[in-house]
């Protein structure tokens, strides 16, 4: 197989005083912070729908950059992303990517027919992998939301049929994750909502996209798929309302119908901003459900209303997120996908190159920056002095059940005003010590 990226080698670690920008300046992956190596804190992964094929397409114009990887016929271009992929990944350092069944190989005339090919591509990417054991599937999913049969949804569709085409297609994307030993399945449900209620019967699209869901997992573990299974949260688009809304939805959701064992939540930064949450707020709510699992690494626009998938540079954000990731105990199953694609003016390939970079680097300062926050205990100690007051006294007796209302009633009266526990919520300080300690690298 021939070198695709010619111009471009293996992209070294040279530090902060580098100014090579196909160098990394923080990301430094054997470089070990808080018992266990960048790479293994970080599991970067490669997005193959926006890397392999997103070729800057927008409602207003068609695509600025050639992603056709030197072929026309189909099957020769899904063979050449498999070759490109993995060349970038090797470059870049990175050892997981992600999938949507039809990114790997597309539809064609029969489902018959678009799974024998999805087989031949999934056994190429196989022989990739036994070439070089250190690339491993983060995660697959099947795309139920492209194709005009998933106009009204697929496992929330008013169609029995397309439930049951949506049903196929996610057995084989599960089988193709099982042959790859990928950790993880995805449920993005971009069309599982609605446009109006008018013509909807929400119960019975909730039940049924749980029911999707159940014969899944029942059918993930038959085959021996151990891994987790993440719901990705995300309020809007393509749809108006989705019923994967946020964190807090979602959990409520897999509580509801028994599958909170099985799933946890893959968590979107630019998700989490169209809720009109922070990305921190969306990891800590799964955080502290024990439903944290792993990271769609992006960036929206402050200024723009949706789903612009940027590369990831916003350091501040970068060290919020990977304080939530230590405090949770690192990822298991997870990693951060970058689920980013290079602004459509940045049509070249080294822009690929330069993109992944800035990303990576960034979230290498976020991991430098929350290993220091902890560290440094004065965030972490503000907060359990904060909060005290339910260490003794009457705290300890809420919290162990002893206090009655009445005795609640009694302790109050007898005190006449809150005085000792109330103190400063101090966000200023808080604030600038996390500038401080940001810029004390
Ligand atoms: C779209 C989603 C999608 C999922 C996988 O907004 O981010 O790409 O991550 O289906
Ligand atoms: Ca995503
Ligand atoms: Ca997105």
């Amino acid at each position: 197989m021939s070198e695709f990226f010619k111009n471009i080698g293996k992209i070294p670690y040279e530090g902060k005083a580098s100014t090579n920008p196909l160098a990394f300046k923080y990301y430094n992956p054997d470089e070990v912070i808080a018992g266990k190596t960048m790479k293994e804190h970080l599991k970067f992964a490669l997005s193959w729908w926006h890397t392999m094929g997103g070729d800057g397409t927008d409602m207003f114009g068609c695509g600025t950059t050639d992603k056709s990887w030197g072929e026309t016929d189909a099957m020769a271009k899904a063979k050449a992303k498999v070759d490109c992929a993995f060349e970038i990944m090797d470059k870049l350092s990175i050892d997981y990517f992600c999938w949507h069944d039809r990114d790997l190989s597309p539809e064609f005339g029969s489902l018959a027919e678009t799974n024998e090919k999805f087989d031949e591509i999934v056994a190429y990417v196989k022989e990739k992998m036994a070439a070089d054991p250190s690339k491993k599937l983060l995660w697959g999913t099947a795309k139920c939301f492209d194709h005009p049969r998933y106009m009204h949804g697929a496992g929330t569709s008013p169609s029995a049929d397309v439930f049951a085409f949506a049903a196929a297609q996610i057995k084989k994307a599960l089988e193709a994750t099982v042959a790859m030993g990928g950790q993880g399945y995805v449920f993005w449900g971009g069309r599982e909502g609605y446009e109006t209620l008018l013509n909807t019967d929400m119960g019975l699209e909730l039940d049924n996209m749980a029911r999707l869901m159940k014969l899944a997992v029942d059918y993930g573990r038959s085959i021996g798929f151990t891994g987790d299974f993440y719901v990705e949260p995300k309020p809007k688009e393509p749809t108006k309302h989705q019923y994967d809304f946020d964190s807090a939805t979602v959990i409520g959701f897999l509580n509801k119908y028994g599958l909170a064992d099985d799933f946890k939540l893959n968590i979107e930064a630019n998700h989490a901003t169209l809720a009109q949450h922070t990305f921190q707020h969306e990891l800590r709510v799964a955080r502290v459900n024990g439903m944290f699992g792993s990271i769609d690494a992006n960036q929206g626009d402050t200024l723009l209303g949706w789903d612009t998938d940027q590369f990831p540079t916003n350091v501040y954000e970068a060290a919020l997120c990977m304080y939530e990731v230590l405090k949770a105990g690192g990822f298991t199953n997870g990693g951060l996908n970058f689920d980013a694609k290079t602004r459509r003016g940045s049509y070249t390939m080294e822009d690929i190159f330069l993109s992944y970079i800035a990303g990576m680097d960034t979230f290498a300062l976020g991991l430098r920056i929350a290993d220091k926050m902890i560290s440094d205990g004065r965030l972490d100690q503000f907060v359990a002095d904060r909060y005290a007051s339910w260490n003794t006294g009457i705290g300890a007796d809420i919290i162990s059940g002893k206090a009655t209302l009445a005795d609640l009633e009694a302790y109050a009266l007898e005190k006449g005003e809150v005085t000792a526990s109330l103190t400063s919520g101090s966000q200023e300080k808080l604030e600038s010590i996390m500038n401080n300690i940001m810029f004390n690298l």
